[in-house]
């Protein structure tokens, strides 16, 4: 089984949940060790994290268990390996109130890929109406 720090539209009750982790073991709540900026960018204004550790708020967020299936689902979904996606990397996740670390995978975004941003750095993700999802874009990039 894989852990997977889930920050943004696949968290419970979120646009993409139901598509991406229907399967998924929730195993809690948990905040990233370090602080990164997770803003919100780019033309369908969705949430990124970036890969700037110290940067931003320590982030909230939740935390499941995939197997291999799954992770190849989140990937597919996250568009992990295409020029437009997000980057699979590891992170430091634990529970509130506990500075044990436990290591996640989580979906990032560099900078320099994210054409405009339309927030601050925040510490956790909240429905956004301006959010487009996969299925209404006019256009894959
Ligand atoms: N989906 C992934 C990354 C950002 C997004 O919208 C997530 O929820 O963690």
């Amino acid at each position: 089984m894989h852990k997977v720090f889930i920050y943004g539209t696949l968290k419970r009750g979120f646009p993409n949940h139901e598509a991406g982790l229907a399967g998924a073991r929730f195993l809690g709540r948990v905040r990233t060790l370090e602080a990164y900026p997770l803003i919100v960018g780019g033309r369908w204004f969705s949430p990124y994290l970036i890969d700037e550790p110290g940067q931003g708020q320590r982030v909230f967020g939740e935390l499941f268990a995939v197997d291999a299936a799954g992770l190849a689902l989140l990937d597919r979904m996250e568009g992990v390996g295409q020029p437009e996606g997000y980057r699979r990397m590891c992170v430091a996740v634990a529970e509130p109130n506990c500075e044990t670390a436990m290591d996640a995978w989580t979906f990032v975004k560099d900078r320099a890929a994210i054409a405009v941003i339309h927030s601050a750095a925040m510490a956790e993700y909240r429905h956004d109406p301006r959010y487009v999802g996969p299925e209404t874009r006019d256009s894959a990039f």
